[in-house]
């Protein structure tokens, strides 16, 4: 079902700021059906995997670090146009710079602490899902 699914994960920011529960409202409210959802924390090689596109970066070890330091909410979101939908309902990377009503905006502390994550493209969304939910695990 390419194009009708994205994945998501809350960040450990956002966890640890108890907004699990008013983030899961918004994104059901905006219309999307939590098809996979899993609490967990990454160990760090799960971590560089995840985010092995940005292994170049500057800010890759931060990154790894950050988002292995406590439990993030996993999930699998299907609607139409997911993906282009479900990154304009959480807005900017940079929480300064989300619009307004956004999940970034009202719920992200930083640019790194940024609440929460959406894939960027059909074949990410897919490549993330299969790397947290085995097929057992959807329904
Ligand atoms: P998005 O999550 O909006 O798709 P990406 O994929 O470019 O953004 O970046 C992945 C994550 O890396 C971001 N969510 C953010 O936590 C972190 N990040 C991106 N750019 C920077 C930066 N310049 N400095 C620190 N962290 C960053």
């Amino acid at each position: 079902m390419t194009g009708n699914i994205t994945f998501s994960m809350i960040k450990p920011c956002a966890v640890k700021d108890n907004y699990v529960g008013a983030i899961l409202s918004e994104i059901s409210d905006a219309g999307f059906r939590i098809a996979a959802l899993k609490m967990t924390t990454l160990s760090r090689a799960q971590a560089e995997q995840f985010y092995g596109v940005h292994r170049n970066r500057p800010f890759f070890n931060d990154l790894v670090a950050f988002i292995t330091s406590g439990p993030v909410v996993a999930m699998l979101l299907e609607k139409e146009n997911a993906v282009e939908d479900f990154r304009t309902l959480i807005g900017a990377t940079d929480p300064a710079k989300a619009a307004d009503g956004t999940i970034r905006k009202k719920y992200a502390r930083s640019l790194q602490a940024n609440a929460i994550h959406g894939s960027d493209s059909d074949e990410n969304a897919v490549i993330e899902s299969d790397f947290f939910f085995s097929r057992l695990e959807r329904f």
